[in-house]
């Protein structure tokens, strides 16, 4: 536990009534961090709920149920404690309608946990701890402080947080810290044949077509075949009826290849390009390079947004930038 962490329980030991926030488009860490935490709280007697307005990825939604959807201004003052997990901007927090991040985080008691280094929510109090594998590692340590004995429910959330955000323990942010929280999870109940099922083995067939058809037409590689990328375009989106939130894990398609550095994924948002960006090297981070372009992240998977005309220009500026990045020290 840092100083600020053991700051953040302390205030979630003090409040009765608290709401948990996290980013948009939540992941397994997101989901995973909040809804352990609930439960935790719950078991103290508290009352608490997670704030998340837009429906659950498929594969979370037996995991995770009963989010809260909407909130009125008086469900939001009748609550004296806000925290906010796993978000690196008060832009990402997933807020239902009527309600804006300053009204949520400046006029009520909030606290932040996260562990995004360029972390700028800036709650009333945080605790950033970028050194950590995941939230849910940092809010099993601050649950485990609260109440030693956490909820077999709780154990399973946090599991899933860490097993996510590690890519089930194979990322460069595994950790000794991790692995042994880990273990206190299986030792607490958590339910790993539960997390697996529903997390890992629970590929619809219409996404499995429509990956080994991305991998057919759009995978290209570059940079002595040290790169390699794939646009996401919207006529195979709709092909095969697959929606852009429901691509968790799908740059580990590129990321997983033989000789392959540095991994891409390029989709539409409007009238800009969403940028995904994987490194499998830790001497060649891609997070400079997405914080460079007003994007961001982690060292090596980080994201950004590039105002271009067209998939293929996006590509010709990111063949640049990685071939750059990949022989930057040669
Ligand atoms: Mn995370």
């Amino acid at each position: 536990m840092t100083p600020e962490m053991q700051i953040l329980a302390e205030d979630f030991l003090a409040a009765e009534k608290i709401l948990i926030f996290t980013h948009e488009r939540p992941d397994g860490d997101a989901l995973g961090s909040t809804f352990g935490f609930r439960a935790v709280l719950r078991s103290l007697g508290k009352t608490a709920d997670v704030v998340i307005p837009a429906e659950l990825p498929n594969r979370y939604q037996q995991l995770c149920t009963g989010a809260v959807t909407q909130l009125s201004a008086d469900q939001l003052a009748d609550c004296d404690l806000i925290a906010v997990f796993d978000c690196a901007t008060r832009e990402r927090i997933a807020l239902p309608s009527g309600i804006d991040a300053a009204q949520l985080l400046d006029e009520h008691k909030s606290v932040n946990l996260d562990h995004h280094a360029a972390n700028q929510v800036s709650a009333g109090k945080n605790a950033v701890v970028h050194t950590a594998s995941s939230t849910a590692y940092l809010a099993s340590v601050i649950a485990m402080n609260l109440q030693p004995q956490i909820p077999a429910e709780a154990a399973t959330m946090f599991l899933t947080g860490m097993m996510t955000d590690t890519g089930r323990f194979c990322f460069t942010n595994t950790d000794s810290q991790t692995m042994m929280q880990a273990a206190r999870m299986l030792e607490a109940g958590a339910d790993v044949e539960s997390i697996s099922n529903h997390v890992f083995f629970s590929k619809p067939l219409r996404i499995a077509r429509f990956e080994a058809e991305l991998m057919n037409t759009e995978l290209q590689l570059a940079c002595g075949n040290r790169f390699a990328f794939a646009d996401v375009r919207e006529e195979l989106l709709e092909k095969h009826q697959v929606e852009l939130r429901e691509d968790e894990g799908l740059i580990d398609l590129l990321r997983e290849l033989e000789g392959v550095v540095v991994a891409m994924l390029v989709c539409r948002r409007g009238d800009a390009f969403k940028i995904s960006l994987r490194s499998k090297d830790s001497r060649y981070p891609v997070g400079p390079l997405a914080r460079k372009y007003q994007g961001g992240g982690h060292d090596l998977a980080a994201g950004l947004t590039l105002h271009l005309e067209s998939f293929e220009a996006v590509n010709a500026f990111m063949i640049r930038e990685i071939g750059q990045l990949l022989d930057g020290d040669r």
